[in-house]
């Protein structure tokens, strides 16, 4: 059961279906009362539509903070996705250090398919390794999870290359964190894997569709981290996200829509919807 108000932070990318834009439905669609600190202001996402006109957000995220702080505003719990410059990442850190939350996801969004995002290079890498100490869960794709340890990202997702980067990943953070790495593709399906400290390590199955869904992966994070925040087991939460997320990418893939607009929501939100059993 949610006791408070929860909180987003992450970039809200104007003409796109991604971060922000998809986040603020999923938790509406909970039942979670939701505020949002956004980290910039784009166009679009930054892939796939040329350099999109930017704002960063910095000065008034730090005047927002400061507001927050003197207003005695505290939340339930944060969930962090693209933040976009490496002084905002040291701001959200310092954010998440004063503020008493129970719960932290951290989505450290930063790349995908081997390569970093634009605009984004090792400074910001170095930055994301120690803002991802603050978190209670964390959600990287395979890139993001290999440049965490410190790796080189490689294509090779053998089991045993998957278990020692989830392993290496569980030990950088607190004693009950939950590492979740997703775009994982072995034998021709696309799987979740996670652990949380000293315990198995598990994982799911979806098919592999040979396209790239933008903002699946704040998708996945939104989902995830609401229903941790209603206070779904790590696991039962874990399998249940990967579900949804197989329901909006099919939905996606049908729509005719053009993937780099990002998710379509539909379907998710009525399934998400009928998860509400709390009253
Ligand atoms: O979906 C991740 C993401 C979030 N926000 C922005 C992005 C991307 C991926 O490219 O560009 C602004």
């Amino acid at each position: 059961m949610q006791t408070g108000q929860f909180l987003t932070i992450q970039d809200l990318s104007a003409a796109t279906a991604i971060s922000l834009n998809v986040a603020i439905p999923v938790y509406a669609s909970l039942g979670i009362s939701t505020s949002v600190l956004p980290t910039a202001l784009l166009s679009t996402q930054t892939e796939a539509f040329g350099k999109p006109a930017a704002i960063d957000l910095k000065d008034w995220v730090a005047r927002t903070v400061a507001h927050w702080y003197h207003a005695s505003m505290t939340f339930s719990g944060i969930a962090v996705g693209y933040v976009g410059t490496p002084a905002l990442v040291d701001m959200v850190d310092q954010f998440i250090q004063q503020s008493a939350v129970s719960t932290v996801t951290i989505d450290p969004v930063m790349g995908d398919h081997g390569k970093l995002y634009e605009g984004f290079d090792q400074s910001y890498v170095t930055k994301m390794k120690t803002l991802i100490k603050q978190a209670d869960v964390l959600t990287p794709n395979w890139t993001e999870a290999q440049l965490l340890v410190g790796d080189d990202p490689q294509p090779e997702m053998s089991e045993s290359r998957v278990r020692d980067v989830l392993a290496r990943l569980t030990g950088q953070l607190n004693d009950k964190s939950l590492v979740v790495i997703t775009g994982i593709q072995r034998n021709s399906v696309l799987e979740v894997w996670w652990q949380t400290a000293g315990e198995a390590i598990l994982h799911v199955e979806n098919p592999l569709l040979d396209q790239h869904f933008y903002g699946a992966g704040d998708l996945f994070t939104a989902i995830l981290s609401g229903l941790i925040e209603l206070s779904w087991d790590a696991d039962a939460a874990v399998k249940k996200t990967s579900e949804l997320l197989a329901v909006a990418i099919k939905e996606t893939m049908h729509s005719n829509r053009e993937l780099r607009f990002g998710m379509a929501l539909h379907n998710v939100i009525h399934e998400l919807s009928k998860l509400d059993d709390r009253f």
